[in-house]
């Protein structure tokens, strides 16, 4: 109750109110189920006030990443050590594999913020308290959409820990692009000793232009702190694992 900044009372009495409402939708539309169990863990009207704030009655193309602080502080994220997965230009191959690998994986798009957001466009206007969802900047620097995207992957690789898992792409030229988020905002933040090491997954399909051998994997392993580890693995059947949950996690590559 302390926590929700509510009464256990009326904390009791709008939880049960969601939690009746939200779950008889959920049982009709069942892809919204996982936001049914959000409903009884967070209170979604400050999480919905916290994410309108940012960018509600402004410029945007004028949204900086710290907008977003008072939404990532009324949903910060759990750390989840040994757990965590990063990506670049990877995301339906990872999302496909953690979909299926959620006892072994966890990414940004499976806690609250990073589930409710992921595919979204969304923008406000000045002068208006409406939320717009079409004909949203996305060409200006400090856009809604991509400041959130910033500032919820630093927030999310500040609680790495452990072991870290980042699944990077052999398609590209450049796996470690250091125009991604990854390189710009993950990779950076990852410290030591509270990460032991960065374990690179790099996704090798059809005609593949890298592998773990790519130069601009020698600019990662820099860019590491000192004390974490690297590792790298070419890993070619990446679905096996996904598919077959009786492979231990640790074998999965
Ligand atoms: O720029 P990227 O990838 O390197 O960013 C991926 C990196 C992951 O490790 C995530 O933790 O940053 C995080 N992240 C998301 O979780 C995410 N979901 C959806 C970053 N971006 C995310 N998106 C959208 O994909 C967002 O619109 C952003 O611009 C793209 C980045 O994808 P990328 O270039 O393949």
């Amino acid at each position: 109750c302390k926590l929700c900044g509510a009464s256990c009372f009326t904390l009791i009495v709008r939880v049960l109110c969601q939690c009746i409402l939200l779950c008889f939708l959920c049982l009709v539309m069942s892809p919204c189920f996982p936001f049914c169990c959000y409903s009884l863990v967070y209170d979604c009207q400050r999480l919905w006030g916290a994410f309108e704030q940012a960018y509600v009655n402004k410029d945007p193309c004028n949204i900086p990443v710290q907008a977003y602080d008072p939404l990532i502080a009324a949903a910060p994220f759990k750390p989840q050590c040994n757990k965590m997965m990063f990506w670049s230009k990877t995301k339906v191959v990872v999302h496909g594999f953690t979909e299926k690998r959620k006892d072994c994986f966890v990414t940004l798009e499976d806690t609250v913020l990073g589930y409710a957001l992921n595919g979204l466009t969304w923008c406000g206007k000045k002068g208006s308290n409406g939320t717009f969802t079409t004909a949203c900047p996305r060409n200006c620097e400090n856009n809604p959409v991509d400041s959130f995207w910033i500032r919820a992957s630093a927030a999310y690789a500040d609680v790495a820990c452990g072991d870290v898992t980042a699944m990077l792409s052999g398609s590209t030229t450049t796996p470690f692009d250091p125009t991604s988020t990854f390189a710009k905002v993950e990779v950076t933040r990852f410290k030591a000793p509270k990460v032991r090491s960065l374990n690179v997954v790099m996704v090798i399909q059809k005609n593949a232009k890298s592998n773990c051998k790519n130069a601009s994997l020698q600019k990662l392993k820099k860019a590491l702190h000192t004390g974490i580890t690297y590792s790298c693995k070419d890993v070619s059947r990446i679905q096996e694992c996904g598919s077959k949950p009786q492979i231990a996690c640790k074998t999965c590559w």
